[in-house]
């Protein structure tokens, strides 16, 4: 009788250990959410400065049983406290501990899309963080803004859109901008802005925007002075120029070279610099992606020492998979600087999840061979950005799964060579507190490894889902759903203009004697995507115009073969969803929740996909569908010239179930 007794108070004790205690979590501790307080550790810690070591670099260490960190300057010892802070929650951070840190670029921005009302392009997560509209600026979150950015390396900031509003540069908002960077600059973190070409003609009046026109140049070195006086450290100007509209050097005959330099001359004084972007293109090319190349290798050598042009990842436009861009292999005489988007503009907004590391490791690892083989997109470029996907969300960024991109993006402009899968290993400790009363053992074979798991799936998912096997810019309007059969206007804002889709096939041709962009890469590069043989299969579809028939490595033709890879994408998102299921003892019930409905959404809106591009390149294909896939759910003639219900601010709307409301625009 006594036994039992105590075998069942055992047994009770043992479930209830079980049984984790629910955390009160809702994804606004973002990646500090498991880790000590800053100050606190700073406090448990000899600092030193070390002449030695580099301005930003860091060496912590223990000596008698006391913990040191040796940094080369405040900023160093900043950096060195967080990784001490992030080691402690990976458990690395025990006795005898030797941990040194020092950033690959010197430059780690991101660029902020966010326009003077508040508005956001592109953006996902609420209005403008900055708040510009209202009457003061938001200290609270700036700071919370500078910390986290700070524990990831990052050390700059554009505040505003690419497509700028020239006021940014009026005096009342050089006042305002000065004080948000009095605030950054206790983090580290320098303050950008971008500039509109057009700038000295709304501000002042002048005639033109000639950079070779003296009054021009004048302008920009007063407007220069005028803000070094405010923000003596500013950082710089980032500029899209001739490109989707904007104004430009070339509008009065002169290159970008020409508009770039003028800039970097007006900034050389104080230190600044110009990002000058290289996102270019034309009605006219017969192809988009070769435009880079065309219009910058000429003028490559002739850029100023403090000129950087900024180049996306891809071609044509952070699509869900491109090839790298040519001109990472290409120019040799001109600083570089790769542009990344964090926000999630055609990966499903900040709805779906897509870790982003997978995508920028590829990237970053690519082979330029500009240098022979071995010669990696990350050593070709000296300096990193990243499209921010941050907003006045109370989690910054619309989605706690959104933010393992902020959070990526800075591990990797600090150390590009780290791996996605130890940087998800990373995200996921540091933002999910461990239910109490769970063993570390156990959280990490039941929560931490699923959740890596999902993260490290989910780009790959999304690519099925929406453009398989090298297909691009399937998107409609807002760049949310998909809309193949779109094909009036402006051909290369025209996904027809992408997929090429007809009774014969489906593809870009890319080939030498399509449009030759395999020839931008260098050898043995440019004949590998060239060939059939040897063209990646991931990118198929980018490079070459194929016969529906077509086989593949796989045996299957391509037809069967796009459709599978649409219903792998769908697959794989209702395993993140059934795996979800399974988590729910781990996280507040709140935050479970939100993330069930944004899964559901998602796999949802991968069906929505699915039958929209199967559906349609059915109609050219004019064969079944595989045996094996889920059959289409909607009829392709209720989806063709249809899109989804968007608010004012564009963001998509579902219904209760999750579905997208499709609408007639
Ligand atoms: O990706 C496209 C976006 C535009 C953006 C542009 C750019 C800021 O659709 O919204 O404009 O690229 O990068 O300049």
């Amino acid at each position: 009788m006594r036994k039992y007794f105590i075998g069942a108070l055992a047994g009770l004790l043992a479930a209830a250990c079980a049984r984790p205690v629910p955390v009160a979590q809702d994804g606004t501790g973002l990646w500090l959410a498991a880790a000590r307080p800053y100050d606190e550790i700073l406090n448990g810690i000899h600092p030193a400065f070390n002449p030695r070591l580099a301005p930003e670099e860091y060496r912590i260490y223990d000596k008698d049983g006391e913990r040191y960190i040796d940094a080369g300057s405040e900023a160093g010892l900043r950096y060195g406290v967080y990784a001490l802070q992030r080691a402690e929650v990976l458990g690395e951070a025990g006795p005898g501990i030797d941990l040194s840190g020092k950033p690959y670029y010197d430059i780690r921005v991101l660029n902020h899309w966010d326009n003077l009302d508040d508005t956001v392009e592109r953006g996902y997560a609420g209005l403008s963080m900055w708040e510009w509209t209202a009457p003061e600026i938001p200290e609270e979150r700036i700071r919370r803004y500078g910390e986290l950015c700070a524990s990831i390396g990052l050390n700059g900031s554009v505040l505003n859109n690419v497509n700028a509003n020239p006021l940014i540069l009026d005096a009342e908002h050089i006042a305002r901008v000065a004080k948000m960077a009095d605030i950054l600059r206790e983090y580290g973190i320098k303050t950008y802005l971008s500039i509109k070409w057009t700038s000295p003609m709304t501000l002042s009046g002048l005639k033109g925007g000639d950079p070779l026109d003296p009054k021009v140049r004048q302008w920009w070195k007063d407007k220069a002075k005028e803000i070094y006086a405010a923000i003596p450290d500013f950082g710089g100007f980032l500029v899209k120029a001739n490109s989707e509209g904007q104004a430009g050097p070339q509008d009065y005959g002169r290159t970008h070279a020409d508009g770039a330099n003028m800039l970097a001359e007006a900034l050389q004084p104080y230190g600044g610099i110009v990002m000058w972007r290289a996102f270019v293109y034309s009605p006219t090319s017969p192809d988009r992606a070769n435009q880079a190349v065309e219009e910058f290798l000429p003028l490559d050598g002739q850029f100023a020492d403090n000129v950087i042009v900024q180049i996306k990842n891809g071609p044509v436009d952070f699509q869900p998979r491109e090839p790298f861009s040519p001109l990472f292999g290409r120019l040799k005489e001109t600083k570089m600087m790769m542009e990344f988007q964090i926000t999630q503009e055609y990966l499903g907004f900040s709805n779906h999840l897509a870790y982003h590391g997978t995508t920028w490791e590829e990237c970053l690892q690519a082979d330029t061979y500009r240098q022979g083989p071995g010669s990696p997109v990350y050593k070709a470029v000296n300096a990193i950005a990243g499209v921010a996907n941050t907003g006045q969300d109370p989690d910054f960024c619309g989605y706690v799964f959104a933010q393992a991109n902020w959070y990526a993006f800075g591990r990797l402009a600090w150390d590009p060579t780290l791996s996605a899968a130890q940087i998800a290993d990373e995200w996921v400790r540091q933002t999910f507190l461990k239910p109490e009363g769970m063993s570390p053992k156990a959280f990490e074979k039941k929560f931490v490894m699923p959740v890596k798991g999902i993260l490290m799936a989910s780009r790959e998912a999304v690519v099925d889902y929406e453009m398989p096997l090298g297909l691009h810019h399937l998107f409609g309007g807002t760049h949310y759903g998909p809309a193949p059969w779109e094909r009036l206007g402006r051909p290369d804002w025209t996904p027809a203009y992408y997929h090429q889709a007809d009774s014969a096939g489906i593809g870009f041709d890319r080939t030498r004697t399509g449009s030759g962009n395999v020839d931008q890469y260098n050898e043995p590069l440019a004949s590998a995507f060239n060939d059939l043989e040897t063209c990646p299969e991931n990118l198929l579809l980018w490079f070459h115009h194929l016969p529906w028939d077509y086989k593949l490595a796989s045996g299957r033709t391509l037809w069967d073969e796009i459709c599978l890879h649409y219903d792998r994408g769908i697959r794989t998102v209702d395993g993140f969803r059934a795996t979800w299921q399974g988590l729910k003892p781990y996280v507040s019930p709140a935050l479970w929740e939100e993330t069930d409905r944004k899964l559901t959404i998602q796999a949802r809106d991968a069906r929505w996909w699915r039958d929209a591009c199967v559906g349609y390149f059915q109609t050219f294909s004019g064969r079944p569908l595989p045996a094996d896939v889920e059959p289409l759910k909607t009829p392709i003639d209720s989806l063709i010239g249809r899109s989804i219900l968007s608010d004012q601010l564009g963001m998509p709307q579902h219904d209760e179930a999750g579905n997208p409301i499709i609408v007639k625009p």
